[in-house]
């Protein structure tokens, strides 16, 4: 499950760790070498030597400046006060100081996350919001020694869990407010709409809440039978009406038969043709108008890729209020799921990861990041 963008953020989180690190390391240097200038001037001018030698960029800068330090004689350093001494290398740790991990330094690495998470499916904005929250951490923030790693990653963690930290949504607590408590889940051909609807029956039924299902896709073949035959195996009953048959009407069957029967949950599917996107929503508003649900799912194929955003405005016309992703397990890319919940700004209430009744997990964006980030 998103071997890709795990891959991608494990390889940024080391090269930034390793470049992070190699600041440090500047900076212990001349921390040390200014506390030498008092008592060993000279050994300090060898130190501030070998730290050019591997800054080719300021060597010859700090060169001439401590030509001119010697040209005093080292004599006159070491027989001068210290603030003298300090005055005179103020120059040389200038410009050493000023090779501190700059915005160029990064911009490599933060470029390879960027296009990463663009091919792992995230939308190129939301990318580009990841990437300039890391730039903004990475330039501006203190890191205690040995420690880098762990702030590298509790940065990116911060960044991607602002996108995913949305209020949640307990269908359960609603059902306690409202019986029946009606859920419409919507979505494209095959995003696994009718599947996920069995799923979340059968996770009702576990908790002792009692469900139908309203057969509203009267569109595809088979789509009956298809609910039919979850709803024989879970043992609840399916309202429905012939193929072409009013959606808004079966729907709004399956409530009265909830009502007289004091059942918890209306578990509605729908048709996701998206041959013209005006047709399907026009039903879907008279669905909602006769129905009014409770709460509107938007089941996306997590496979999607950067059509997803588009998915979700579309149906965001008629207005969403939570997101399930589907086919988890066969997606190795993931960023589908940051893409959307950034667009939609609605809580992920499940992930589908297979075809079984049981291959639902309770969405948990902390999980999921540490997951995708590897902690
Ligand atoms: N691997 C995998 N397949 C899934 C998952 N959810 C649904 N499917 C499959 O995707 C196909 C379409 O699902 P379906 O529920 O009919 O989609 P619908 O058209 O939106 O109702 C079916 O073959 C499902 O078995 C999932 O989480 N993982
Ligand atoms: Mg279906």
């Amino acid at each position: 499950m998103f071997g890709f963008l795990k891959k991608k953020f494990s390889s940024v989180i080391e090269s930034l760790t390793k470049k992070k690190e190699e600041e440090e390391k500047l900076e212990e240097k001349i921390e040390n070498v200014e506390k030498k200038i008092e008592e060993e001037p000279k050994s300090a001018i060898e130190e501030i030597k070998e730290i050019v030698e591997e800054k080719p960029e300021i060597k010859e800068a700090v060169e001439k400046e401590l030509k001119k330090v010697e040209e005093k004689r080292t004599e006159k350093i070491v027989a001068s006060p210290k603030e003298e001494k300090i005055s005179l290398f103020k120059k040389i740790f200038k410009k050493i100081s000023e090779k501190k991990l700059s915005e160029e330094d990064i911009a490599p690495i933060l470029s390879e996350l960027e296009n990463g998470l663009i091919e792992g499916d995230v939308a190129y904005e939301v990318a580009e919001k990841i990437k300039n929250d890391l730039t903004k951490s990475l330039l501006e923030s203190e890191v205690k020694r040995g420690e880098v790693k762990k702030f590298i990653v509790n940065k990116l963690s911060e960044s991607l869990l602002g996108i995913l930290n949305v209020p949640t949504i307990d269908m359960r607590e609603g059902a306690g407010n409202k019986k029946p408590y009606v859920i419409l889940f919507i979505g494209f051909n095959g995003a696994g709409k009718t599947t996920t609807l069995a799923k979340i029956g059968k996770w009702l039924l576990n908790q002792n809440y009692s469900c139908v299902f309203a057969a509203a896709d009267t569109f595809r073949a088979a789509s009956l039978e298809q609910l039919e035959e979850h709803a024989k195996r879970i043992n609840v009953d399916v309202i429905k009406h012939t193929y072409g048959a009013d959606p808004a009407a079966v729907i709004y069957d399956a409530i009265e038969h909830a009502k007289s029967k004091s059942i918890n949950f209306v578990l509605a599917d729908t048709a996701g043709r998206a041959h013209t996107n005006k047709d399907l929503l026009d039903e879907m508003k008279k669905i909602i108008r006769v129905n009014k649900p409770d709460l509107k799912i938007l089941v996306v194929d997590s496979m999607t890729g950067n059509d997803a955003v588009l998915q979700a405005r579309v149906f965001n016309e008629i207005g969403i209020d939570a997101v399930i992703f589907t086919k988890v397990d066969v997606n190795e890319k993931g960023g589908a799921i940051l893409s959307v919940t950034h667009e939609l700004k609605k809580p992920i209430l499940f992930l589908s990861n297979g075809q079984e009744y049981e291959n639902l997990i309770s969405f948990n964006a902390k999980e999921f990041v540490d997951n995708l980030i590897g902690v």
